[in-house]
């Protein structure tokens, strides 16, 4: 090891702690709740740091990608009490592009440079399967090289309980119009009890994970994440964190963890705080250490800024996400960072942080590109 860890100049709280990370033991339920809890979030942080840097060196990715969202028209709007991004059918607020507006997103700002379309959207209750499909197939005719990382596992769940199909057949046509992954949304807090505050009725943990699994056995990858700051207690987030690194070690499909921090403004849960930036690096940091299955965390430099990304990467993370162009979900539930960040401007970050940009693709492959202009 390059940086060994030294556990005697650890707090004593954390020295049997930094033991396990320094001889590489996997750590239980009581060392998560440990990094829940502990004040020490800056040790706490140089052990994760050590292990990122084992696994990843001092590179950090980043991806050109552009978000896509055909609608916020959706059925659960007064079930997801955290959501800002949702509205009702006929809401002020509410909108549903035609296919043509989603390839002319799809052709703004970056266009055939994008890697990546990340693509969800509510759950609407009026547009098919068959109006998903085609949408899919026009963005693979139009942007053959672009990776589609399409549909949280709630948008699968829907699109079977609406159709009356299977799971697994919702995601093979999905694959055969052009779905490469799925994106790691709708996880909120797994807890039952928490679920029924905050999402009510939405999948379940069990449902969740089962739309993954499901995935993963047939060949499509994905993301998960984990939503804090809100009513949850540590215990929830350790029992979260557990629940998704036992599906990593049956089905190793997941290729990163996003941890996002709940936003307040505009939506009906009635809270009021904002987490704040030690907390945001202790679920960087802890999911480093506790999600050794995981390859990649992300820092998503939407949610955190720009800034706490940059020291996020030196607390674990070993991704700030992509170039994102327009993003809707955050910035309607507060969010002040900025909506696009170019290539260079990534890299910038990247590199001030003292790290090594490295452009990758969805699934983590590094991108070689000729010389372009930022
Ligand atoms: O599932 C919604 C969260 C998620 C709020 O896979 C909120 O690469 C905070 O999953 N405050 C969607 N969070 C975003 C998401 C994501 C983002 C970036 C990258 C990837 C990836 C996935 O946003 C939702 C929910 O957990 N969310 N409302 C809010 N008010």
């Amino acid at each position: 090891m390059d940086d060994p860890i030294q556990p005697e100049r650890f707090p004593r709280s954390l020295q049997d702690l930094a033991v396990k990370v320094r001889d590489d033991i996997r750590l239980d339920q009581e060392d998560a709740l440990l990094c829940q809890r502990t004040p020490h979030v800056l040790h706490l942080g140089r052990l994760a740091d050590t292990v990122r840097r084992n696994r990843h060196g001092n590179i950090a990715y980043f991806n050109v990608n552009r978000h896509i969202n055909p609608t916020n028209i959706c059925v659960y709007t007064y079930n997801c009490k955290f959501c800002s991004f949702a509205a009702l059918p006929g809401e002020d607020h509410a909108w549903q592009m035609t296919h043509e507006e989603v390839y002319r997103h799809a052709a703004e700002q970056g266009g055939n440079e994008v890697t990546e379309f990340h693509i969800v959207g509510g759950l609407h209750p009026d547009l098919s399967l068959d109006w998903y499909l085609e949408m899919m197939r026009g963005l693979k005719e139009r942007f053959p090289a672009a990776h589609l990382k399409a549909f949280t596992a709630i948008e699968i769940g829907w699109f079977a309980k609406h159709e009356g199909l299977s799971i697994e057949e919702v995601l093979k046509r999905l694959a055969d119009a052009g779905l490469g992954s799925l994106p790691g949304g709708g996880a909120e807090i797994f807890d039952p009890e928490v679920r029924a505050v905050i999402c009510d009725g939405k999948l379940d943990a069990d449902e969740w994970l089962e739309v993954h699994r499901i995935a993963h056995r047939l060949g499509i990858r994905s993301n998960c994440t984990m939503l804090y700051g809100h009513i949850e207690k540590p215990e929830h987030r350790v029992d979260h964190l557990m629940k998704l690194r036992q599906l990593q070690d049956d089905t190793g499909g997941f290729n990163a963890f996003i941890p996002l921090a709940y936003h307040p403004e505009n939506n009906y849960l009635g809270l009021e705080y904002h987490t704040t930036g030690t907390e945001d690096l202790r679920q960087i940091a802890t999911a480093r250490l506790v999600l050794d299955n995981i390859d990649h965390i992300k820092a998503y430099w939407i949610m955190l800024t720009p800034k706490l990304a940059q020291i996020a990467l030196g607390f674990g993370a070993d991704d700030i996400d992509g170039t994102v162009v327009e993003e809707t979900i955050y910035h309607m539930a507060g969010a002040q960072s900025e909506q696009h960040l170019s290539r260079s401007e990534l890299e910038r970050i990247v590199r001030q942080a003292g790290f090594v940009p490295v452009e990758r693709d969805t699934l983590y492959q590094p991108i070689e590109r000729a010389a372009v202009p930022a």
